[in-house]
């Protein structure tokens, strides 16, 4: 691979063998990786091998796109995007990689000739979890639609060893679980010996002679590559998404202590290098927790713009630094890699010799920053003390970026000087003096974006509205979207067929306004049919995989209800299974007949709790007693079952968003900065019940509001709600009270959930007081549940509904974002391998 340190010039490798698409040569293809590239003894071809040596052999065909894509690259040398993200949720890679190749058939055929289907071997695969919830998996879309538009842009992430905890459900709720997604190892990675950058933590600062800085002792470990190809959708272009894994040098390693018998002090410098890449989101409760989730994001930065500057450098043609931002655009997705803006700045004058003029206008025109919450607790904001320990060369520099700022507003715009203390980057107070991240990002980004347009609206009206004045035009919006393919190509095959046929075209894939087409077929009888019967196939699978990890059985033929997404109290779970109680007590007082007129109801609720947000874990284990309960009712359980999804994850998404009728979006209006599930569940023709909030208000007026079941507060009311509740004004609903004391009752057990009810209780504060407002909006959050069960009872009016939102769904499509993107704030264009 000459990406990197050889001339573009050099002659480009032939391939080894050809690619062959017939079926009897894949299959002696996956033989041979099992005989002569073995993990596993050669004489054993269980699915777990056989999924091995599948994935080894479409690798190869990855990595020859890959190799000629970077080549084609190197030659054309046009700008290119790096996506700087701690998160990137990749899941399974399999099904994503023969479908963009398009050699699902060939490949399923030549597993038969080998005695195995292909939807068990796609089952063998661990997700690779890199992430957390929509962040990283937004991320991983963009990954996607940037290989599929062909643009020249890649990934820069970390390759931990642990991502995301599963998660195992027990009596007492949740239970975390390290993941061990490398365990065996990943087929999909390349490791880089060829690409190791030096990155260092602590130390001093020294004063060189003629007065320039330098960055000098302390801890240094290396960072060496590891790739993972992503492949374009029918397109040769394959691109990187390039994680670091950090590594102790040899001489790192004392020989003398080992011989001397003190093992751990002998390893102890490759024992905290080891912990820089071990987990996702390692616990910050302690200090210890806090350095170490710093040197993460901080390794992430220096070794991805390390890598940068050197492939810059060793362009063709040669270089002058002006024109780096010109060959190069940074996005930083939240603010977690923000500590690239001092380490590029640091590079560029400290290695490279630019005055603090030249690197600061090459920094600012390259970084570009997205902001994906309004929540303070988000908000990442890190302690002086700490950063000044860790990193003194970059505290210099964010001192004087935040001096500069300073000067430049008392200068230029002196009616802001009374708003500086909030707007500037280094928070002094004497208690607890921190770095606003944040901040740093908007004063030194030339342009932050929200990801939806009512996130961004709220952007510029209230969390950065004081510096809009100051850059009128660095603010845009950049409404999310998701993949096509991984979300309805490639997870429900089914529905994907009937769209192809009735639209005569499978263009949609990558052109997905064209499923506006369906609109003209909404009311016809035929497509309908076709319509629901798609769904009641994946409504089945969906049941059998619920049979097979809870042990419930789930009635088909009942409304499928789901709200999967992080365990949060601004989600509001909480609203959830309050309404699923007061449905379950309702049916409990009506007579046999009544219940017959009822709609039957199947409610899923899955998602993982932060290990130490109690609040969350007790929600989780509340949808589990009442589940215990409802589910075990005889009286009722025909018409309402409460369901928990374990270890909700993406290859779960796959199974159960296709299979859903009705999902929950219903989050505090104002506080989801977008979702992307609700995008994934419309897609797939589920109706959504939410507020007006995030994405939901774009995809209530692309899809019609008569197909979304709209209730609760407005954001700009819930201000005000708020206060009222804390004069004493809110006079919650009857029913509201009724589902709390049922709980109280110990209807559901005897767990003490007093700490979670009362948080619905009282009149003020965060996280109490009501603060998510699910008093205010239950009422009316169960009259759109009414709408609900009468809707259904409608079939032909509900699948005319499903219809016209996948119909409605085109705009949520990642390569309109990613398009975006890279028209409005990345100034870069397709470079298409011919
Ligand atoms: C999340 C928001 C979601 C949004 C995703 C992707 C963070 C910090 N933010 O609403 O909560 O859809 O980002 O933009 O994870």
């Amino acid at each position: 691979m000459a990406e990197n340190g050889k001339s573009a010039t050099e002659k480009v490798p032939a391939a080894a063998h050809p690619l062959s698409e017939n079926p009897t040569e894949i299959a002696s293809d996956i033989n041979y990786h099992v005989q002569f590239n073995p993990h596993f003894s050669p004489f054993k071809f269980e699915p777990e091998q056989a999924f091995f040596a599948t994935a080894e052999s479409v690798r190869n065909r990855l990595i020859k796109r890959w190799e000629d894509t970077f080549w084609h690259f190197a030659r054309a040398n046009p700008k290119h995007t790096y996506y700087f993200s701690m998160e990137f949720l990749q899941g399974r890679a399999l099904t994503n990689a023969i479908g963009n190749l398009g050699i699902e058939n060939a490949y399923a055929e030549a597993l038969n000739k080998l005695g195995h289907e292909l939807e068990e071997i796609v089952e063998q695969e661990k997700d690779a979890a890199l992430g957390n919830g929509g962040l990283g998996r937004l991320a991983s879309c963009f990954l996607d639609s940037m290989a599929t538009l062909n643009l020249p842009a890649g990934g820069y992430g970390l390759r931990y060893k642990y991502g995301l905890f599963k998660q195992r459900i027990t009596k007492q709720g949740q239970e975390e679980i390290a993941e061990d997604w490398l365990e065996k190892f990943s087929p999909w990675e390349v490791v880089r010996h060829d690409l190791v950058y030096p990155v260092r933590f602590f130390g001093s600062v020294e004063v060189n002679p003629d007065g320039s800085r330098k960055w000098v002792g302390g801890e240094l470990v290396q960072a060496l590559a590891y790739d993972v190809p992503i492949p374009g959708y029918k397109t040769k272009n394959t691109i990187s998404l390039r994680l670091w894994e950090a590594r102790a040098r040899a001489e790192d390693f004392n020989l003398f202590q080992f011989n001397d018998g003190q093992y751990e002090s002998a390893a102890q410098l490759h024992s905290r290098a080891e912990q820089i890449c071990a987990v996702l989101y390692p616990g910050d409760a302690t200090e210890e927790g806090k350095l170490l989730r710093l040197k993460q994001q901080f390794f992430l930065c220096s070794a991805s713009l390390q890598d940068i500057i050197s492939r810059f450098k060793n362009r063709r043609g040669g270089y002058t630094w002006s024109e780096f931002p010109s060959k190069v655009a940074v996005q930083l997705n939240d603010t977690h890699p923000t500590l690239a803006i001092p380490e590029l700045m640091r590079l560029l004058m400290d290695d490279e010799g630019l005055g603090w003029d030249e690197a600061w206008d090459v920094t600012t025109r390259t970084i570009a920053y997205t902001n994906h919450t309004v929540l303070p607790e988000a908000l990442e904001k890190w302690s002086q003390p700490v950063m000044w320990k860790l990193l003194p060369r970059h505290m210099e520099i964010i001192e004087e970026i935040d001096k500069r700022f300073l000067a430049m507003i008392k200068d230029s715009h002196p009616d802001l000087e009374h708003k500086l203390p909030s707007m500037r980057i280094l928070d002094h107070n004497p208690q607890k003096p921190v770095v606003r991240m944040a901040n740093l990002c908007v004063v030194s980004a030339h342009t932050v974006n929200g990801v939806a347009q009512l996130h961004s609206d709220i952007l510029k009206a209230e969390l950065f509205a004081d510096y809009v004045s100051v850059w009128p035009t660095k603010f845009q919006n950049k409404t999310n979207g998701i993949t096509p393919r991984r979300w309805l190509r490639f997870c429900n095959p089914e529905l994907s067929n009937i769209i192809t046929k009735w639209l005569k075209t499978d263009q949609w894939v990558t052109n997905l306004d064209l499923l506006s087409g369906l609109r003209k077929f909404a009311d016809d009888a035929k497509f309908q049919d076709e319509w629901a019967s798609a769904k009641m196939a994946s409504k089945h699978r969906l049941a059998s995989y619920i049979l097979r990890v809870t042990g419930e059985s789930i009635d088909p033929n009942s409304l499928f209800d789901i709200q999967v997404k992080r365990i949060h109290e601004y989600k509001r779970q909480l609203l959830n299974i309050l309404g699923a109680i007061y449905r379950y007590k309702k049916l409990k007082e009506m007579s046999p007949e009544q219940r017959k007129n009822t709609t039957s109801r199947t409610i899923m609720i899955g998602g993982k709790a932060f290990a130490t947000y109690t609040n969350a874990k007790r929600i989780v284990r509340l949808v589990n007693d009442v589940g215990e309960v409802v589910n075990n009712d005889p009286e009722v359980n025909s018409y309402l079952k409460v369901v928990f999804v374990p270890n909700y994850n993406v290859s779960v998404a796959e199974v159960l968003i296709p299979g859903s009728e009705l999902s929950q979006h219903i989050s505090t209006a104002g506080m989801e900065a977008s979702g992307t599930s609700n995008m994934k569940f419309a897609l797939n023709g589920c109706l959504i019940i939410g507020t007006l909030d995030g994405a939901n208000v774009e995809i209530r007026e692309e899809i019609g509001e008569e197909n979304f079941f709209l209730f609760g507060a407005r954001a700009d009311e819930v201000p005000r709600l708020r206060t009222d509740r804390e004069n004493g004004l809110f006079k919650p609903d009857p029913r509201f009270e009724e589902a709390k004391e049922y709980i109280r009752s110990g209807a559901f057990g005897s767990y003490d959930y007093n700490p979670l009810l009362d948080s619905l209780e009282g009149n003020s504060g965060y996280g109490r007081g009501d603060y998510f407002l699910v008093g205010h909006d239950f009422p009316d959050y169960l009259d759109a549940q009414a709408r609900v069960d009468e809707a259904y009872k409608d079939q032909k009016r509900w699948l005319k509904m499903s219809i016209l939102s996948t119909a409605g769904c085109g705009k949520f499509s990642s390569d309109r974002t990613i398009a975006q993107y890279a028209k409005e704030i990345w100034n870069i264009q397709e470079c298409r391998m011919p």
